[in-house]
Order: C-alpha cells, then structure tokens, then sequence
C-alpha cells in the first residue's frame, strides 16, 4: 500500500504571515493496528472452524459518522446506501423510537465509494404508532427495482435490568418510490402484523416470543444482484415455546435463542402479503433445503439457545460465501456482547465459525458487513456496528477496538485464509513517536469544558466526543478567541504543527492562527471537520519556549471549539 500521508496531499498553500513562510497540507490520521481478533468460542460451540476463512483482523481504520444509531443500510442500483437511522441526531434533526404512540422512525443516503469519506444525507423523520408496544424501531431495508422497502417491528420495557426486553412482532413493510421523499405505510399494524405471530394480541398485550422479530434482508449486493432466484431472503433472530433455557430478555432486540429465515419475491404486491412468503423449514434426508408456506412448519436456520441475537446476512461474491454476522446481548443487555462470524457456502448452511468474539465493541451490535466495500478478492471489507449505547461516556468499561462508537462506524477488515499471517499496515503514528514534542509541553487552555481534558490534546490520540472524551480539549462555550498553548522548560527546536479539529460534526474550525514565542505568527487554514484528516503546518526551523494557536474562524452556532490533538514536531 502506499503511504496514506503521501496519497492524502490534497492541497499544498504557501502563505505568508508575520515574518514566516509556512507550507500546509492535509494529512490522513494515524491509526492504531488492532490485527487478529482472538476467536474464543465458549464451551458447546455448536460450530466446527471453518477451514476456509479461519480469522478476522482489524486494520485499525475507521471513520464515525452522524450520531445515532439504527442503521441497515441497502445497496441500491443508483449506487448509494439507503438506510434506517433512529434515537439520535442528524444535523439538529432528532429521532426516537420508544415513545409508544408518538414514536418516529427516520431515513438517510449514504454517498461515496471510500469508507473514509462518505456524505450520510438525513431524509427526514416519520411518525409511527408503536402501541400497544412502548417502541416501534426500524429494521432491514432493501432498495429493489427503483422501490425502497422498509421494515419497523415493535418492542416492549417489562425487566428492569435489561433495556427492551421484549422483541415484540415485525409489523410489516412501509415503502418509497421515490428514495425516501414520500412513504406509503404498509397496512400492517402492531396488532395485525405481517407474520402470525405472535400468537395471541388480546388485551393486556401478549408478549411474545416471535421468530421474525427484526428481519434483515440478505445483502445480496447491488440492487440484489447476486440472489440466486431473484427472491429476497430475511433473516431474523426469535425463540420457540417452550424455551428449556429461559433467560431475562431471551427474545430481545439484541438476543435470542435460534435465527431464522424465509423468502419472498420483492414487489409492492408481494412483500406485505403473508401468503407470499416461503420459510425455512430444515433439510430432508438427502441434504436439501425444504421450503414450506406453512408458518407453523418453520424451523430454526441456527439453534444455539441463548447465544443468538440481532443477525445479518451477506452474500461474498468474489468468496462465493454467505457470511452471517450474529450479536448475543447476553444475561443483561446492559453489559458489553458478543459477537461472531460464521460461513457457509450455501444460504441453508451447514454453518462453520469464522471467529467467535467475546466483548467485541465492547458492546457492539448490529454488525452487518457490507457488500458494497468488499475488495475484489473478497477478502477485505468494511463491518458496519453500532457500540456501548449502554456507556456513551465510556465510564465503565473501555472502547475495543477503538472507534467503536453510537453512531454510523465503519471498522476496515480482513477474512484470513488459512496459513495466512496478519500483516500490519500500521504506519508509524508520528503523533505517538519521540519527534512530538507537544508530549512534553505543559498546556494552558482559554478555558476548559467540564469532562473534557486539555491534555487530551496531545495524548498522541485523535479521539473525542461521540468516543473517548478524554482524548480532545473542548472549550467552555468558546468560538472564535479560544486557543491552547503549549510551554516547554526549555527551547526547543520545531518545523512543524500537525492540528485535528474536534471529531464531531458540531465544532468546526475553519480558521486559526499559530504564535511563536519568538513573536511571529503563522495564519492556518481550515481543520477537516470530522478530524479523519488534519492539517500539517511545516515552517523554517525555529527556537522557541512556546506555541499557541488560536481559532480564527468557525462555523457559526456551535459554541465548544476545541482540538481532538496537536502535534508539534522537532526538528529532524
Ligand atoms: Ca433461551
Ligand atoms: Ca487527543
Ligand atoms: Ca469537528
């Protein structure tokens, strides 16, 4: 691979100022290698290892965006992601599920071909009546044949330690024809969903289990390119009654005891019409997939009681295998998940491990691994998860891998062949290396927000807010006039600032100016805003006991203006 610092000059500037010329360009940010996570399948793994694709490894690269969470996002022929989002904010816009009656649900499309660097475009809320469930959430989507299809199911509070226990039915699908402007609502209702089940609705509510709680869409790639009949498949996570293993939230948003599956021919006519659904109803003596219309004669694609929950399917073309991400929410789904990876060269199994992931997030969920960013080998892709909505301040346990975050995360990584080794690509990270220099300074600040540390600006990390608070300096309520700077016990001899602009999307400075204790000052150009790249400042060496840099501009009404890092670099 070539250098990512080479390949993300993106515009040199040569600017005068005081008695200083600087050099400035824009930077790619160093990641951490995170490499093979550790495959520990808990006792009775009911999975052989697949010999095929025998690990996962993580380059370390991610990109974070928005702030909320809910997203399944559908590969459409226009080339974009269409996606749910919900309980949380798109550009001030806010959207929550759980409000009963006046719940909403809302939608996005996702631009760009580059992990790094795609546009999430908000289209907006809707208003949905989730009662008599107290919450009615967004799940799968599928953008087929200039339709965009999209599912909400309901959910229910009973146990207080856990958040939603109760995975209620899938309600049925609402559709656009028009990429998300306007919605037909399906004709389902909570008390008369799609699916029978479940079984009864008479008051007070009954309360489950289901088996099709909150179906996903096989992601079959572009426009469903690669369905081997031109049907699309669901998938879903449920439980069956009796259960011999009970647990609090056994049928959950996030757990369950088996995964099931079932399959329609997409249309406007077909797709809230039961009697057009086929289910998976287990395997006849010779190996083959039996499919049934007969609701009661469905049978579980994966039986692992206790130790399933939310689940995505993904078609690897290049691979020619089905790829089935599932998340366990585990005893209370207030603490970190597990997840694992399991393959199949047919969408019916049989089922092997790729990786079992103990604590992966810590408490990630909705792992889906996205068609769209697969390498042509197949072996290198983006995983989409959401993380530790349970613990956004990061208070309890820490951020693994890091950028796991509540929001839209993208994490880059790699299905190892056998006998393969991980090779890192970690380049070395100059902001953790001895040239920086910031390391050592003292810091003063304009001022400080509480839970924030100025400190945090030079931990060699570029991290913040919606992540770990403590690796940015966000001011009090400053914009303009705030500034950082850092003092050393003796001169030092400098050519070189790296800045990064506070990871979210509210602050943003598009402007500042550098001083020197030696009294020059050099202006500097705008920060990318969601700090995946920032700006390198290079000047003739120069002595000094201080630097300061002070914010000059920024995009008004957002008022916390501080840095995720600084980078103050020795001569070499
Ligand atoms: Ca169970
Ligand atoms: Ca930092
Ligand atoms: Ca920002």
């Amino acid at each position: 691979m070539k250098s990512r610092l080479a390949a993300a000059a993106m515009a040199v500037v040569f600017l005068t100022a005081g008695a200083i010329q600087a050099q400035q360009r824009l930077i790619d940010r160093p990641f951490p290698s995170v490499g093979i996570w550790p495959s520990q399948p808990p006792e009775g793994c009911p999975f052989e290892r697949s010999k095929d694709l025998v690990d996962i490894a993580f380059s370390g690269r991610y990109a974070n965006y928005t702030n909320a969470d809910g997203w399944y996002p559908a590969w459409a022929d226009d080339g974009n992601l269409y996606s749910a989002w919900s309980d949380g904010d798109i550009d001030g816009e806010h959207c929550s599920s759980g409000g009963g009656k006046n719940a909403r649900t809302a939608q996005a499309k996702i631009i760009g071909d580059d992990p790094m660097r795609l546009r999430v475009v908000n289209l907006g809320t809707s208003p949905i009546d989730a009662t008599p469930y107290g919450g009615r959430y967004p799940c799968g989507s599928l953008v087929f044949d200039g339709v965009w299809y999209y599912g909400t199911y309901c959910l229910h509070n009973k146990a207080p330690q856990f958040a939603w226990d109760i995975m209620g039915p899938f309600v049925g699908w609402r559709y656009s024809t028009d990429f998300g402007k306007t919605w037909i609502e399906t004709k389902h209702t909570p008390s008369k969903p799609l699916f029978p089940e479940p079984k009864e609705f008479a008051s007070p509510v009954k309360f489950g289990p289901v088996k099709f709680g909150s179906p996903m869409f096989v992601d079959f790639g572009r426009g469903m390119e690669h369905s081997p009949d031109g049907k699309a498949y669901i998938v879903a996570q449920g439980a069956i009654e009796p259960d011999p293993k009970p647990r609090v939230g056994n049928c959950s948003w996030v757990n369950g005891d088996q995964i099931f599956l079932a399959r329609v021919t997409p249309g406007i006519g077909t797709i809230n019409d039961e009697s057009q659904y086929e289910y998976f109803a287990g395997h006849n003596a010779a190996g083959n997939a039996i499919w049934t219309d007969d609701f009661e004669q469905i049978r579980p694609l994966i039986d692992w009681n206790n130790h399933c929950g939310f689940a995505a399917m993904t078609y690897n073309a290049s691979l020619k295998k089905y790829l089935l991400a599932i998340t366990d929410g585990k005893e209370s789904n207030l603490s970190p998940y597990d997840s694992y990876i399991l393959e199949s060269d047919q969408l019916t199994g049989p089922w092997r491990l790729v990786s079992y992931m103990p604590k992966f997030g810590q408490q990630g969920y909705f792992v889906q691994l996205l068609s769209k960013f697969f390498s042509p080998d197949g072996h290198q892709g983006w995983m989409f998860y959401c993380s530790n909505w349970a613990d956004r301040q990061h208070t309890h346990w820490p951020v693994d891998p890091p950028g796991s975050e509540y929001c839209f995360s993208l994490h880059e990584f790699r299905l190892m062949r056998s006998g393969e080794k991980w090779e890192s690509r970690e380049e070395s990270n100059p902001l953790s290396g001895p040239s920086n220099i910031a390391r050592q300074a003292k810091v003063t600040v304009s001022s400080n927000r509480e839970g924030f540390h100025p400190e945090g600006a030079i931990d060699g990390k570029v991290g913040g807010y919606p992540g770990e608070w403590s690796e940015e300096w966000a001011s009090d309520g400053e914009s303009i006039g705030a500034w950082i700077r850092l003092t050393w016990d003796q001169p030092k001899t400098i050519d070189r600032v790296w800045l990064f602009d506070r990871p979210n999307t509210y602050d943003y400075i598009t402007a500042g100016e550098l001083t020197f204790s030696d009294g020059t000052t050099i202006s500097v150009g705008e920060l990318p805003d969601t700090a995946t790249q920032g700006r390198e400042v290079r000047f003739p060496a120069k002595t000094v006991e201080w630097v300061q840099f002070k914010v000059t501009g920024v995009k008004t009404g957002y008022p916390h203006i501080g840095l995720s890092e600084m980078g103050v670099f020795a001569r070499q």
